[in-house]
């Protein structure tokens, strides 16, 4: 059956504009599906023209824009997918609902929730299909987690243990800012790792255990002052968190911890989490992407403890679409499944999740953390 094509402008062609275009370039190959993603434009600032042109050129992008607003008028364009910094993310995505795009974000959906508040209700009452790219949702391992807390094999949820670590601002000599740092700079990237890493282990928390209620947080910026990346010789105060750790309360009575930072030396991107039942525990590690831990108390006595599940056979979320079992997969096959579900759910008239409104609760979360670490008191997440 002849496919649908849905044309594509993409805003941005950094990292995450790699990640994307690799995924519409790769969906229809591995996943059975009714719309086709067809290349049509890929759009950057005018100073990015030079980064654009060659990354329009390898990904095959039909065409360039330099203006972002000229890409949302275009016609030809059903679906805005925006990639560029978070302080773009706000204006980008509203004005794309009223021009009756579908649109489709990067993480963390806003600036802030207020920004946040006005994107979910511009999509919604334009009525177009939209969704946040938390990919790690889409990590098979942490899929089939989702699948065993669905299937009440953990029981009632006592615990959720979530750490994110990195190590790549430990020297004080890196720039803030610019086209590569600005996750470094607060006015383009709303907070530090708390919108950065955090909002990637709330969204896996709330998926798997529920909302939460309130939040109780420190958070540090070790390296007070640094260069900026376009004017090496201006130094600005770094006003982003460096770190982040707090305590959340969820609303089914649950307790949990959340602990970020870009100063774990050897940690280069360690997302992981514990989540302890009644009746049984899982854990996972980035680190190791295709197992789960998986620990069931109704075991025989003498054989219970904790087991590996290697993630990798065809009855396990979304690998029958790859390889063969014990063969496996890795990030870039996250960003893949994402978009193989949202196309799915185009078809089948129903909106993927996280929808922005799911964004919004993350944003609201990662909000009461950051006022918590002022205020030094438990905040209630707001909504
Ligand atoms: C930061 O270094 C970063 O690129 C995040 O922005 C991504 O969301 C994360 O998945 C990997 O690390």
């Amino acid at each position: 059956m002849a496919k649908k094509k849905l044309n594509i402008g993409l805003m941005g062609c950094g990292f995450m504009g790699r990640t994307h275009s690799n995924a519409y370039c790769k969906v229809g190959k591995f996943f059975d599906l009714g719309y086709e993603p067809v290349l049509k434009a890929a759009c950057a600032r005018i100073e990015d023209k030079d980064k654009l042109e060659p990354f329009a050129e390898n990904w095959g992008w039909q065409s360039t824009e330099t203006d972002w607003r000229k890409m949302v008028e275009r016609d030809d364009i059903d679906v805005i997918d925006i990639v560029a910094p978070n302080n773009t993310h706000h204006d980008i995505a509203i004005a794309a609902a009223k021009a009756g795009k579908i649109v489709l974000c990067e993480k963390p959906l806003a600036m802030n929730s207020a920004q946040g508040l006005e994107m979910a209700e511009a999509v919604e009452a334009a009525g177009v299909a939209n969704m946040i790219w938390f990919n790690y949702r889409r990590v098979p391992a942490i899929t089939l987690a989702k699948q065993l807390i669905d299937e009440g094999r953990l029981g009632r949820i006592f615990h959720y243990r979530a750490k994110y670590l990195q190590d790549w601002t430990i020297s004080a000599d890196v720039p803030q800012g610019g086209q590569t740092l600005w996750r470094l700079d607060a006015a383009v990237a709303g907070s530090g790792v708390t919108g950065d890493l955090l909002a990637h282990s709330i969204d896996t928390a709330i998926w798997l255990i529920g909302g939460v209620d309130k939040v109780t947080a420190m958070t540090e910026t070790f390296i007070k002052e640094r260069a900026t990346q376009d004017d090496p010789s201006v130094r600005k105060p770094v006003l982003i968190d460096d770190a982040c750790a707090f305590l959340a309360k969820f609303k089914n009575g649950a307790l949990a911890t959340f602990e970020s930072t870009r100063y774990a030396r050897g940690r280069k991107n360690q997302n992981t989490f514990e989540v302890n039942g009644e009746k049984g525990s899982v854990c996972f590690d980035l680190e190791d992407p295709h197992q789960l831990q998986y620990y069931d108390h109704s075991d025989d006595a003498h054989v219970v403890g904790w087991r590996t599940i290697l993630v990798t056979d065809s009855h396990h979320p979304y690998m029958k679409q790859w390889w063969v079992p014990g063969c496996t997969i890795g990030y870039e096959h996250t960003f893949v499944h994402a978009l193989a579900d949202f196309l799915k759910g185009l078809e089948t008239g129903t909106f993927t999740t996280p929808t922005f409104r799911e964004g919004l609760e993350t944003q609201r979360v990662c909000d009461a953390a950051l006022k918590s670490a002022k205020t030094e008191a438990w905040e209630k997440v707001e909504g």
